[in-house]
Protein backbone atom coordinates (compact mmCIF):
# COMPACT_ATOMS: atom_id res chain seq x y z
CA UNK A 1 0.00 0.00 0.00
CA UNK A 2 1.21 3.59 -0.68
CA UNK A 3 2.02 5.55 2.38
CA UNK A 4 2.45 9.06 2.77
CA UNK A 5 6.11 9.94 3.82
CA UNK A 6 6.17 10.46 7.15
CA UNK A 7 9.56 12.36 7.95
CA UNK A 8 8.61 15.10 5.60
CA UNK A 9 4.94 15.22 7.26
CA UNK A 10 6.40 15.59 10.89
CA UNK A 11 9.14 17.83 9.61
CA UNK A 12 6.77 20.37 7.86
CA UNK A 13 4.86 20.06 11.43
CA UNK A 14 7.00 20.87 13.30
CA UNK A 15 8.82 23.99 11.08
CA UNK A 16 5.52 25.06 11.01
CA UNK A 17 4.83 24.93 14.79
CA UNK A 18 7.89 26.44 15.27
CA UNK A 19 6.79 29.68 13.17
CA UNK A 20 4.87 32.66 14.95
CA UNK A 21 5.95 32.41 18.39
CA UNK A 22 4.97 35.82 20.28
CA UNK A 23 7.13 37.95 22.37
CA UNK A 24 6.07 35.61 25.79
CA UNK A 25 7.50 32.68 23.23
CA UNK A 26 3.60 31.19 22.94
CA UNK A 27 2.83 30.23 19.41
CA UNK A 28 0.33 33.02 18.47
CA UNK A 29 -0.43 33.36 14.67
CA UNK A 30 -3.75 35.54 14.46
CA UNK A 31 -5.36 35.66 11.19
CA UNK A 32 -3.11 38.03 8.57
CA UNK A 33 -1.00 38.74 11.13
CA UNK A 34 3.11 39.18 10.46
CA UNK A 35 3.32 35.71 12.09
CA UNK A 36 0.83 34.26 10.27
CA UNK A 37 2.39 36.08 7.19
CA UNK A 38 5.54 33.96 8.23
CA UNK A 39 3.26 30.65 8.20
CA UNK A 40 1.18 31.16 4.82
CA UNK A 41 5.32 31.92 2.65
CA UNK A 42 6.02 28.25 4.32
CA UNK A 43 2.88 26.98 3.57
CA UNK A 44 3.16 28.29 0.17
CA UNK A 45 6.52 27.13 -0.21
CA UNK A 46 6.07 23.95 0.22
CA UNK A 47 2.90 23.70 -2.29
CA UNK A 48 5.37 24.60 -4.85
CA UNK A 49 7.81 22.36 -3.73
CA UNK A 50 5.10 19.69 -4.62
CA UNK A 51 4.69 21.27 -7.77
CA UNK A 52 1.33 22.79 -7.45
CA UNK A 53 0.10 25.84 -9.12
CA UNK A 54 -0.33 28.37 -5.84
CA UNK A 55 -3.23 30.37 -5.77
CA UNK A 56 -4.76 33.42 -3.54
CA UNK A 57 -8.24 34.28 -3.53
CA UNK A 58 -9.43 37.95 -2.14
CA UNK A 59 -10.30 36.69 1.28
CA UNK A 60 -6.44 35.92 1.14
CA UNK A 61 -7.23 31.95 1.18
CA UNK A 62 -4.84 29.84 -0.53
CA UNK A 63 -5.09 26.62 -3.00
CA UNK A 64 -2.65 24.58 -4.32
CA UNK A 65 -3.49 23.05 -7.63
CA UNK A 66 -2.83 19.65 -8.93
CA UNK A 67 -4.43 19.53 -12.52
CA UNK A 68 -3.50 17.81 -15.61
CA UNK A 69 -4.02 18.69 -19.16
CA UNK A 70 -6.40 15.28 -18.85
CA UNK A 71 -8.18 16.28 -16.13
CA UNK A 72 -8.28 20.39 -15.72
CA UNK A 73 -11.57 20.66 -17.34
CA UNK A 74 -13.29 18.03 -14.48
CA UNK A 75 -14.62 19.83 -10.83
CA UNK A 76 -11.63 19.26 -8.47
CA UNK A 77 -11.45 17.35 -4.89
CA UNK A 78 -10.44 19.84 -2.60
CA UNK A 79 -8.55 18.73 0.56
CA UNK A 80 -7.59 21.47 3.24
CA UNK A 81 -8.07 23.22 6.91
CA UNK A 82 -6.53 26.52 8.35
CA UNK A 83 -3.09 27.68 9.76
CA UNK A 84 -4.33 30.80 11.93
CA UNK A 85 -4.07 30.04 15.51
CA UNK A 86 -5.63 31.06 18.74
CA UNK A 87 -3.65 32.62 21.70
CA UNK A 88 -0.94 30.23 22.92
CA UNK A 89 -2.00 27.67 20.16
CA UNK A 90 -1.20 24.29 20.13
CA UNK A 91 0.54 22.71 16.52
CA UNK A 92 -1.42 20.58 15.03
CA UNK A 93 -4.88 22.10 15.15
CA UNK A 94 -5.44 22.86 11.05
CA UNK A 95 -1.99 22.79 10.32
CA UNK A 96 -2.26 18.49 9.98
CA UNK A 97 -5.01 18.70 7.44
CA UNK A 98 -3.40 21.73 5.37
CA UNK A 99 0.33 19.79 5.77
CA UNK A 100 -1.89 16.33 5.44
CA UNK A 101 -2.99 17.66 2.13
CA UNK A 102 0.33 18.47 0.86
CA UNK A 103 1.49 15.71 1.69
CA UNK A 104 -1.08 13.26 0.00
CA UNK A 105 -0.54 15.16 -3.34
CA UNK A 106 3.00 15.10 -3.28
CA UNK A 107 2.74 11.50 -1.96
CA UNK A 108 0.51 10.34 -5.55
CA UNK A 109 2.45 12.78 -8.07
CA UNK A 110 6.10 11.46 -6.91
CA UNK A 111 4.71 8.04 -7.15
CA UNK A 112 3.68 8.97 -10.63
CA UNK A 113 -0.45 8.34 -9.93
CA UNK A 114 -3.03 10.23 -12.06
CA UNK A 115 -5.87 11.41 -10.98
CA UNK A 116 -9.31 11.74 -12.77
CA UNK A 117 -9.86 14.69 -11.35
CA UNK A 118 -7.42 17.79 -10.59
CA UNK A 119 -6.80 17.50 -6.46
CA UNK A 120 -6.44 21.26 -4.86
CA UNK A 121 -5.53 21.55 -1.25
CA UNK A 122 -6.58 24.82 1.04
CA UNK A 123 -5.59 27.10 3.92
CA UNK A 124 -8.17 29.09 4.50
CA UNK A 125 -7.96 32.43 6.25
CA UNK A 126 -9.27 33.48 10.08
CA UNK A 127 -10.99 29.97 10.88
CA UNK A 128 -10.39 30.86 14.75
CA UNK A 129 -11.88 34.15 14.02
CA UNK A 130 -10.32 35.58 17.60
CA UNK A 131 -9.05 39.03 15.76
CA UNK A 132 -11.80 38.77 13.67
CA UNK A 133 -15.05 37.55 13.82
CA UNK A 134 -16.90 35.46 12.78
CA UNK A 135 -14.73 32.16 12.94
CA UNK A 136 -14.14 29.95 9.67
CA UNK A 137 -14.41 33.24 7.89
CA UNK A 138 -12.39 32.29 4.50
CA UNK A 139 -14.32 29.12 4.41
CA UNK A 140 -17.75 30.70 4.69
CA UNK A 141 -17.07 33.06 2.47
CA UNK A 142 -16.19 30.58 0.12
CA UNK A 143 -18.92 28.44 0.30
CA UNK A 144 -21.15 31.77 -0.76
CA UNK A 145 -21.93 32.57 3.16
CA UNK A 146 -20.89 35.90 3.58
CA UNK A 147 -20.33 38.69 1.44
CA UNK A 148 -16.53 39.35 0.12
CA UNK A 149 -16.70 43.17 0.02
CA UNK A 150 -18.45 43.43 3.99
CA UNK A 151 -15.73 40.53 5.02
CA UNK A 152 -12.91 42.65 4.06
CA UNK A 153 -14.32 45.82 5.96
CA UNK A 154 -14.47 43.85 8.85
CA UNK A 155 -12.94 45.42 12.06
CA UNK A 156 -10.63 43.41 14.52
CA UNK A 157 -10.34 43.32 18.07
CA UNK A 158 -7.05 45.46 17.77
CA UNK A 159 -9.18 48.01 15.56
CA UNK A 160 -7.30 46.98 12.31
CA UNK A 161 -9.07 46.18 9.12
CA UNK A 162 -8.97 42.64 7.54
CA UNK A 163 -8.77 43.80 3.64
CA UNK A 164 -6.03 46.08 4.98
CA UNK A 165 -4.23 43.19 7.08
CA UNK A 166 -3.95 40.89 3.99
CA UNK A 167 -2.74 43.74 1.86
CA UNK A 168 0.10 44.54 4.17
CA UNK A 169 0.91 41.08 4.25
CA UNK A 170 0.58 40.17 0.84
CA UNK A 171 -2.11 37.98 0.31
CA UNK A 172 -5.29 39.99 -0.99
CA UNK A 173 -5.79 37.89 -4.03
CA UNK A 174 -7.17 38.83 -7.12
CA UNK A 175 -9.88 35.70 -7.73
CA UNK A 176 -13.08 35.54 -6.47
CA UNK A 177 -13.57 32.97 -3.49
CA UNK A 178 -15.42 30.12 -4.68
CA UNK A 179 -13.75 30.18 -8.40
CA UNK A 180 -13.06 26.82 -8.05
CA UNK A 181 -16.13 24.31 -7.27
CA UNK A 182 -15.13 21.18 -6.03
CA UNK A 183 -17.05 17.70 -6.48
CA UNK A 184 -16.02 17.30 -2.59
CA UNK A 185 -14.46 17.87 0.21
CA UNK A 186 -12.22 16.33 3.02
CA UNK A 187 -10.56 17.59 5.57
CA UNK A 188 -8.18 15.80 8.10
CA UNK A 189 -8.02 17.31 11.90
CA UNK A 190 -7.12 16.30 15.34
CA UNK A 191 -9.84 15.42 17.50
CA UNK A 192 -9.42 18.07 20.15
CA UNK A 193 -11.22 16.12 22.67
CA UNK A 194 -10.55 13.21 24.43
CA UNK A 195 -12.62 10.24 22.98
CA UNK A 196 -10.28 8.64 20.59
CA UNK A 197 -7.46 9.00 23.30
CA UNK A 198 -9.51 7.66 26.21
CA UNK A 199 -11.09 4.43 23.79
CA UNK A 200 -7.77 3.57 22.24
CA UNK A 201 -9.28 4.10 18.96
CA UNK A 202 -7.51 5.36 15.98
CA UNK A 203 -9.23 7.10 13.53
CA UNK A 204 -12.46 9.39 13.63
CA UNK A 205 -14.80 9.05 11.06
CA UNK A 206 -16.63 12.38 11.63
CA UNK A 207 -20.17 12.11 10.28
CA UNK A 208 -21.93 15.71 11.70
CA UNK A 209 -20.64 18.80 13.68
CA UNK A 210 -22.37 20.80 16.54
CA UNK A 211 -24.21 24.17 16.09
CA UNK A 212 -22.32 27.15 17.44
CA UNK A 213 -23.81 30.77 18.50
CA UNK A 214 -21.58 33.48 19.55
CA UNK A 215 -22.40 36.30 20.89
CA UNK A 216 -20.87 39.43 22.77
CA UNK A 217 -22.86 41.01 25.78
CA UNK A 218 -21.92 44.52 27.26
CA UNK A 219 -23.83 44.45 30.82
CA UNK A 220 -23.76 48.48 32.42
CA UNK A 221 -23.93 48.85 35.57
CA UNK A 222 -22.62 52.55 38.14
CA UNK A 223 -19.12 52.96 38.59
CA UNK A 224 -19.20 53.50 42.70
CA UNK A 225 -16.35 53.51 46.13
CA UNK A 226 -15.86 49.45 46.83
CA UNK A 227 -15.78 50.56 50.15
CA UNK A 228 -18.47 52.74 51.33
CA UNK A 229 -21.20 51.68 48.74
CA UNK A 230 -23.49 49.14 50.63
CA UNK A 231 -24.31 46.12 48.60
CA UNK A 232 -27.96 46.94 48.56
CA UNK A 233 -26.88 50.42 46.58
CA UNK A 234 -24.51 48.35 44.07
CA UNK A 235 -25.13 48.24 40.23
CA UNK A 236 -22.33 45.69 40.06
CA UNK A 237 -21.59 45.01 36.16
CA UNK A 238 -18.86 42.42 37.03
CA UNK A 239 -21.55 40.50 39.48
CA UNK A 240 -23.51 40.20 37.03
CA UNK A 241 -21.49 39.22 33.92
CA UNK A 242 -20.17 36.33 37.11
CA UNK A 243 -24.40 35.56 37.43
CA UNK A 244 -24.24 34.56 33.71
CA UNK A 245 -21.17 32.85 33.22
CA UNK A 246 -22.84 30.49 36.31
CA UNK A 247 -26.62 30.42 34.67
CA UNK A 248 -24.78 29.29 31.33
CA UNK A 249 -23.14 26.24 33.30
CA UNK A 250 -26.40 25.26 34.88
CA UNK A 251 -28.07 25.51 31.88
CA UNK A 252 -25.78 23.22 29.41
CA UNK A 253 -25.79 20.78 31.75
CA UNK A 254 -29.09 20.42 31.82
CA UNK A 255 -29.27 20.75 27.85
CA UNK A 256 -26.27 18.43 26.99
CA UNK A 257 -24.74 21.83 24.84
CA UNK A 258 -21.47 24.04 26.15
CA UNK A 259 -21.11 27.19 27.05
CA UNK A 260 -17.94 29.74 27.36
CA UNK A 261 -17.67 32.94 28.53
CA UNK A 262 -14.01 33.24 27.07
CA UNK A 263 -13.29 37.14 26.95
CA UNK A 264 -14.10 39.13 29.76
CA UNK A 265 -13.51 43.04 30.10
CA UNK A 266 -14.02 45.08 32.85
CA UNK A 267 -14.01 48.84 33.67
CA UNK A 268 -12.46 50.99 34.82
CA UNK A 269 -10.73 47.74 36.16
CA UNK A 270 -10.24 49.39 39.33
CA UNK A 271 -9.51 46.99 42.54
CA UNK A 272 -11.34 50.12 44.32
CA UNK A 273 -13.72 50.84 42.10
CA UNK A 274 -17.39 48.86 41.64
CA UNK A 275 -17.08 47.97 37.95
CA UNK A 276 -19.21 50.66 35.58
CA UNK A 277 -19.38 48.02 32.52
CA UNK A 278 -18.64 44.65 31.77
CA UNK A 279 -18.57 43.01 28.37
CA UNK A 280 -17.86 39.53 27.40
CA UNK A 281 -18.37 36.77 24.79
CA UNK A 282 -20.72 33.98 24.88
CA UNK A 283 -20.19 30.69 22.97
CA UNK A 284 -22.96 28.08 22.87
CA UNK A 285 -22.85 24.72 21.38
CA UNK A 286 -25.02 22.17 20.55
CA UNK A 287 -25.44 19.21 17.92
CA UNK A 288 -28.96 19.49 18.67
CA UNK A 289 -30.23 22.41 16.80
CA UNK A 290 -33.94 22.72 18.91
CA UNK A 291 -31.99 22.82 22.37
CA UNK A 292 -29.35 25.28 21.00
CA UNK A 293 -32.40 27.64 19.85
CA UNK A 294 -33.89 26.51 23.59
CA UNK A 295 -30.64 27.70 25.66
CA UNK A 296 -30.36 31.03 23.67
CA UNK A 297 -33.57 31.84 24.80
CA UNK A 298 -33.87 30.85 28.14
CA UNK A 299 -30.31 33.02 28.24
CA UNK A 300 -32.00 36.42 26.72
CA UNK A 301 -34.72 35.77 29.15
CA UNK A 302 -32.59 35.25 32.56
CA UNK A 303 -30.62 38.74 31.05
CA UNK A 304 -33.94 40.55 31.12
CA UNK A 305 -34.71 39.34 34.73
CA UNK A 306 -30.93 39.91 35.46
CA UNK A 307 -31.64 43.81 34.39
CA UNK A 308 -34.41 44.48 37.32
CA UNK A 309 -32.96 42.36 39.83
CA UNK A 310 -29.43 44.08 39.65
CA UNK A 311 -30.51 47.54 38.49
CA UNK A 312 -28.36 46.97 34.83
CA UNK A 313 -28.75 47.80 31.50
CA UNK A 314 -27.75 44.50 29.41
CA UNK A 315 -26.92 44.82 25.44
CA UNK A 316 -26.34 41.77 23.27
CA UNK A 317 -24.66 41.65 19.81
CA UNK A 318 -25.01 38.58 17.38
CA UNK A 319 -21.59 37.32 16.52
CA UNK A 320 -22.28 34.00 14.70
CA UNK A 321 -25.04 31.63 14.18
CA UNK A 322 -24.13 28.20 12.66
CA UNK A 323 -26.17 25.45 12.88
CA UNK A 324 -25.20 21.76 13.14
CA UNK A 325 -24.29 20.37 9.90
CA UNK A 326 -24.47 16.19 8.70
CA UNK A 327 -21.69 15.38 6.50
CA UNK A 328 -21.39 13.11 3.48
CA UNK A 329 -22.73 9.32 4.43
CA UNK A 330 -20.68 8.25 1.44
CA UNK A 331 -17.64 10.00 1.87
CA UNK A 332 -17.54 8.78 5.95
CA UNK A 333 -18.21 5.25 5.21
CA UNK A 334 -15.07 5.29 2.98
CA UNK A 335 -13.21 6.58 5.76
CA UNK A 336 -14.69 3.68 7.78
CA UNK A 337 -13.44 1.43 5.04
CA UNK A 338 -10.00 2.88 4.59
CA UNK A 339 -9.05 2.59 8.18
CA UNK A 340 -10.36 -1.09 8.32
CA UNK A 341 -8.44 -1.78 5.35
CA UNK A 342 -4.99 -0.58 7.36
CA UNK A 343 -5.75 -2.39 9.93
CA UNK A 344 -7.14 0.68 12.65
CA UNK A 345 -9.73 1.23 14.51
CA UNK A 346 -12.31 4.05 13.94
CA UNK A 347 -15.56 5.33 15.09
CA UNK A 348 -18.33 8.06 13.94
CA UNK A 349 -17.70 10.90 16.04
CA UNK A 350 -19.15 14.52 15.92
CA UNK A 351 -16.94 17.26 15.77
CA UNK A 352 -17.52 19.38 18.85
CA UNK A 353 -15.25 22.29 17.22
CA UNK A 354 -16.23 24.22 14.54
CA UNK A 355 -14.44 23.06 10.92
CA UNK A 356 -13.97 25.03 7.38
CA UNK A 357 -15.53 21.59 6.71
CA UNK A 358 -18.84 22.49 8.15
CA UNK A 359 -19.35 25.84 5.39
CA UNK A 360 -17.98 23.39 2.58
CA UNK A 361 -20.38 21.49 3.54
CA UNK A 362 -22.96 23.96 2.37
CA UNK A 363 -21.56 23.51 -1.48
CA UNK A 364 -20.29 20.00 -1.83
CA UNK A 365 -20.37 16.44 -1.22
CA UNK A 366 -18.21 16.84 2.72
CA UNK A 367 -16.69 14.42 5.27
CA UNK A 368 -13.69 14.82 8.12
CA UNK A 369 -11.25 12.10 9.42
CA UNK A 370 -10.16 12.47 13.40
CA UNK A 371 -6.67 11.59 14.57
CA UNK A 372 -6.65 11.40 18.81
CA UNK A 373 -5.41 13.95 20.72
CA UNK A 374 -3.88 13.31 23.85
CA UNK A 375 -5.82 13.57 26.84
CA UNK A 376 -8.53 15.63 24.71
CA UNK A 377 -6.57 18.87 24.87
CA UNK A 378 -6.21 21.52 22.74
CA UNK A 379 -6.37 25.58 21.86
CA UNK A 380 -3.09 25.02 24.43
CA UNK A 381 1.04 24.36 23.65
CA UNK A 382 -0.31 20.97 25.57
CA UNK A 383 -2.01 19.98 22.40
CA UNK A 384 -0.38 16.73 21.10
CA UNK A 385 -0.97 13.63 18.80
CA UNK A 386 1.59 10.89 18.51
CA UNK A 387 3.38 10.50 15.38
CA UNK A 388 2.62 7.39 14.63
CA UNK A 389 -1.26 8.29 14.68
CA UNK A 390 -0.41 11.75 12.71
CA UNK A 391 1.10 9.18 10.25
CA UNK A 392 -2.05 6.80 10.15
CA UNK A 393 -4.47 9.51 9.61
CA UNK A 394 -2.52 11.06 6.91
CA UNK A 395 -2.04 7.46 5.47
CA UNK A 396 -6.29 7.37 5.91
CA UNK A 397 -6.20 10.74 4.07
CA UNK A 398 -4.36 9.02 1.34
CA UNK A 399 -6.31 6.46 0.84
CA UNK A 400 -9.97 8.52 0.88
CA UNK A 401 -8.20 10.96 -1.29
CA UNK A 402 -6.95 8.48 -3.87
CA UNK A 403 -10.60 7.25 -4.15
CA UNK A 404 -12.44 10.34 -4.40
CA UNK A 405 -9.74 11.37 -7.10
CA UNK A 406 -10.18 8.89 -9.39
CA UNK A 407 -6.24 7.33 -8.82
CA UNK A 408 -4.94 5.30 -11.68
O1 LIG B 1 -14.24 27.76 17.56
C1 LIG B 1 -13.96 26.69 17.04
O2 LIG B 1 -14.56 25.68 17.35
C2 LIG B 1 -12.87 26.60 16.02
O3 LIG B 1 -11.69 26.26 16.69
N1 LIG B 1 -12.73 27.81 15.29
MN1 LIG C 1 -9.12 23.78 13.65
MN1 LIG D 1 -9.05 25.77 16.59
Amino acid sequence: MLTINKTRLLERIHALGAIGKDEEGRRTRLAASDAEKEGRDAVAGWMRDAGLKVVVDRIGNIFGIWETEENKEEKPLMVGSHIDTVINAGQYDGCLGVIGGIEVIQTLKEAGYQTAKPVVVAAFTNEEGVRYSPDMMGSLVYAGGLPIDEVLATVGTDGTVLGEELKRIGYEGTVEPGFLQPEAFLELHIEQGPILDVEGVKIGAVENLQGIHWQRVTIEGTANHAGTTPTHLRSDAGLAAAKVNVFLRELVEKSGGVATVGCVELEPNAINVIPSKAIFTVDLRNPDKAKLEADEKALSGYLAELEKADKVRITTERLTEFDPVLFDEGIVKKVEQAAKARGLSSRRMTSGAGQDAQMMARICPTAMIFVPSIQGISHNPAEYTKDEDVIAGANVFLDVVSELAGVK
